[in-house]
């Protein structure tokens, strides 16, 4: 293991200490829910079978609250691009949570994104956009982000 492999863990484990609640070991918390950062690439539907195995969704963004919380974390690791839990497949330009079919209303998109270049339906934290947001295609690699919201909690013990 690498030194900044290290003082990442490091810093993650004083994080995970200092706002730890009711989430599992590795999940991270903030306001009633808990977040998990997946390691592999993978497709969007392949990210949210990750999260449903962890009894999870792909994260759903709603206040700029939490999305400032997502960003500067995903800042601080400079990973790679995260999967959001929305896409616009069935009506091109109108978002919905894929796991409830219900409207995305706060959105956080980068400067010249979403473009819909040859058909763009999901949506990242962009790695290059300073984890504002981007439409990328479903079928590309990126990591998975989910979230459980503390109401849902008990169901996965
Ligand atoms: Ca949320
Ligand atoms: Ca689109
Ligand atoms: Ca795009």
């Amino acid at each position: 293991m690498k030194f900044g492999q290290i003082s990442g863990l490091f810093s993650f484990l004083i994080y995970v200490t200092v706002n730890a609640t009711d989430c599992q070991d590795r999940w991270v918390a903030f306001e009633g829910s808990c977040y998990l950062f997946g390691h592999d690439l993978i497709h969007f539907t392949e990210a949210e079978e990750y999260c449903r195995h962890h009894s999870a969704h792909l994260v759903q963004v709603e206040t700029k609250a939490e999305n400032m919380f997502l960003r500067d974390f995903l800042r601080d690791f400079k990973l790679a691009d995260y999967w959001i839990g929305m896409t616009d497949e069935t009506v091109e330009g109108v978002w919905k949570w894929y796991s409830n079919n219900e409207d995305v209303e706060y959105f956080d998109w980068g400067p010249t994104e979403p473009q819909n270049v040859n058909n763009e339906d999901c949506a990242v934290f962009g790695d290059t956009l300073d984890y504002q947001w981007a439409d990328v295609k479903c079928a590309t690699d990126r990591k998975a982000l989910c979230e459980i919201s503390t109401g849902n909690v008990d169901i996965i013990g």
